[in-house]
């Protein structure tokens, strides 16, 4: 590889596909290009929303075997030493969550950013609690930041969340149980004025805040949350800075999002482009 003072930073998602490039491995994919980082995807599988059927989500895993091999190319061609950062984002699957953890167990990235997707409408609620429990179980150990929604931040904690105050008892319970650095997103889930999110490290706890865009959760805010959190990590931010530059990269997006045919918008990732 040509060395020179310019090259980017390199970031990967292990994560699934949204056809319409709202959410998933799209969002993952925009969000690092657009912060300047050289992006890879290890695909979990593939989501294909239903115009006949509500939106609802079909859902088609790729073969364990499939996933794996993609992972030994993409550490093939760049060792751990120079791709140090990895985002999980939609895994679906226990099967899918064990052999990831052992190709991630086997590589040790610096930065590894758990989005623990959980709720996929058009899932069996068994088979979330069996994801639920293979996530905590096989690859919150793993993580040095992890990025729960409302409903996910519950699932880890074990509490119910309903103002802002649950939402800093609970991000700080789940640094506790991980080690790792939290950032808790309320966003439009608590009542108030401001799309609230928490973060915790080490060091402490942090509400970032930024007033709401309507009141409306927006596809791929979430996805792009972590991934922004991710690029940021990989080009050497703290994960404190990180944060906070993520929150700034997804209102932007918010403010510039584009509607379809979907009862959701969907985020523009290019929205700090002014
Ligand atoms: O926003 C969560 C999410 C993550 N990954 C994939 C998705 C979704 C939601 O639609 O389809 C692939």
């Amino acid at each position: 590889m040509p060395e020179t003072t310019d090259t980017p930073a390199m970031t990967l998602t292990i994560a699934g596909s949204e056809a319409t490039g709202g959410a998933g491995a799209q969002a993952d994919l925009k969000t690092f290009q657009e912060l300047g980082t050289f992006g890879m995807v290890a695909l979990t599988c593939i989501v294909s929303f239903n115009p006949k059927d509500q939106w609802n989500h079909r859902f088609v895993p790729v073969e364990t075997q499939v996933i794996q091999d993609q992972i030994e190319a993409i550490f093939g061609n760049y060792g751990p030493e120079v791709l140090d950062t990895v985002k999980l984002g939609m895994m679906g699957s226990p099967a899918t969550i064990s052999t990831v953890a052992a190709a991630i167990a086997a590589r040790k990235p610096k930065n590894l950013v758990l989005d623990p997707v959980l709720i996929c409408k058009g899932q069996e609620p068994g088979h979330a609690q069996d994801t639920d429990n293979a996530l905590k179980a096989e690859l919150l150990p793993l993580a040095s930041f992890v990025t729960p929604n409302h409903f996910e931040t519950e699932q880890l904690a074990g509490m119910k969340v309903e103002t802002l105050e649950d939402l800093q008892t609970a991000a700080a319970e789940i640094h506790r149980l991980s080690g790792a650095a939290v950032l808790a997103k309320g966003g439009v889930r608590i009542a108030g004025e401001d799309a609230v999110d928490v973060f915790v490290d080490a060091d402490g706890l942090e509400v970032l805040r930024a007033p709401k865009i309507g009141e409306h959760a927006v596809s791929g805010a979430g996805c792009s949350l972590a991934a922004a959190v991710t690029a940021e990590l990989a080009k050497g931010a703290t994960p404190r800075e990180a944060a906070r530059r993520a929150k700034e990269f997804v209102t932007a997006g918010i403010k510039q999002r584009v509607a379809g045919n979907t009862p959701f918008d969907a985020l523009w990732q290019g929205g700090l482009r002014g």
